[in-house]
């Protein structure tokens, strides 16, 4: 009976470890993680979708190093201790590079636990400048920074728009606060901040704030942060006869924004983004296939699916996905992505990013200005 048990258990044993080396060797696991569900899961979805739309191209040419490439989805729900367990749980499956996160709060975090584990992540969406300043070989970006950024939006409003009295607003987040400071600095000599400061993310009623604002008679607000709290504070600003347009970054350029003001309240706004890949001649085939699958494009889908493809690319240069000759790979490639030639410096950022302002018009974002 004895011996029937030890065969028994031999044979368990045996089938556990053929069916678990199976999973790490017929497949090549890659993860996308961002907020996937809550108030910015739009942003998150445009992620998943994007590299879900490249990893499907991949494999229906037959896959990566002879294998089909799975998908593992990690929701961090925007938050950073969230993102730290979806990181570790990435890495704990498997995973041989991460496409995500979208929150610099996040990214941040996370990149620790990558950098342990030696495996590449590439950001489509932070923008924070700390993500790439940790000396982390494993770190990469596909979108630029927010001192480039803040500084376009800077210089839009003080040589562009020549205003005098501007108000500064923030969400209090990695990526909000920073954004605000990093316009607040680069303004010109002749700006006067007439208001700056925080609100609290998931708020609903910025009114009281607003109100303080309204007295001080800004020209412009500008506001760091994300779409949520975006549309809240333009359209109860409209509701208190504020009339001073208002500006963000590219945390707000999506369609809910104008959804939650309402295309009244939005109509003026500027932001600062990326070119429109409308006008992207290397974008064209990218849109035609993700608008078949997915209908509308969100403003991170095209940087969530090149950041995907740059990945693969990088594997299949190295001919295999071990972490260290997969890094060496994308420091030194460059790449052809649906937004044209992506090369990395030595912290992982973009060599060029091209920030332009976008204004809201008729219920749509449109291009406007470039420095
Ligand atoms: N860059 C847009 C918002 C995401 C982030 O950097 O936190």
């Amino acid at each position: 009976m004895r011996r029937k048990i030890a065969v028994i258990m031999i044979f368990a044993v045996a089938v556990f470890l053929v069916s678990g080396c199976k999973k790490k060797t017929d497949t090549i696991p890659i993860g996308v993680a961002g907020p996937m569900t809550g108030d910015q899961s739009k942003m998150g979805m445009d992620f998943r979708n994007g590299v879900t739309l490249a990893v499907e191209e991949w494999n229906a040419r037959g896959g990566l190093l002879g294998k089909k490439i799975e998908l593992l989805i990690g929701d961090d729900q925007h938050d950073p201790k969230q993102a730290v367990s979806v990181a570790n749980k990435l890495v704990n499956d498997g995973v041989v590079g991460v496409i995500g996160h979208f929150n610099s709060s996040c990214s941040i975090p996370a990149s620790d636990i990558y950098h342990r584990a030696g495996i590449p992540m590439v950001s489509p969406g932070s923008t924070n400048p700390q993500f790439t300043e940790k000396g982390y070989a494993n770190v990469f970006r596909v979108c630029g920074r927010d001192d480039q950024q803040g500084k376009v939006g800077a210089e839009f409003v003080t040589n562009r728009l020549k205003l005098t009295r501007v108000a500064v607003i923030h969400d209090k987040t990695t990526y909000g606060q920073g954004l605000a400071d990093e316009f607040r600095k680069a303004l010109g000599p002749g700006v006067e901040v007439v208001h700056y400061g925080g609100i609290v993310q998931g708020d609903k009623d910025f009114k009281s704030v607003l109100t303080s604002i309204r007295e001080k008679a800004p020209e412009l607000i500008f506001f760091g942060g994300i779409y949520p709290e975006a549309g809240l504070l333009v359209r109860q600003a409209r509701e208190l006869g504020i009339k001073a347009p208002f500006m963000s970054g590219d945390g707000t350029i999506d369609p809910k924004f104008i959804e939650i003001a309402g295309a009244k309240a939005a109509e003026g706004t500027y932001l600062t983004f990326s070119p429109d890949p409308n006008n992207i001649p290397t974008a064209k085939e990218f849109i035609r296939n993700y608008t078949a699958k997915f209908s509308q494009i969100g403003p991170y889908s095209i940087y969530a699916y090149d950041a995907a493809n740059i990945l693969l690319d990088a594997i299949k240069a190295a001919g295999t996905t071990e972490g260290k000759t997969v890094i060496e790979k994308l420091h030194s490639m460059e790449f052809s992505g649906a937004t044209g030639k992506v090369r990395f410096d030595s912290k992982g950022d973009v060599t060029t990013a091209p920030y332009v302002v976008w204004i809201t018009k008729n219920g749509q974002f449109e291009e406007y200005w470039k420095p």
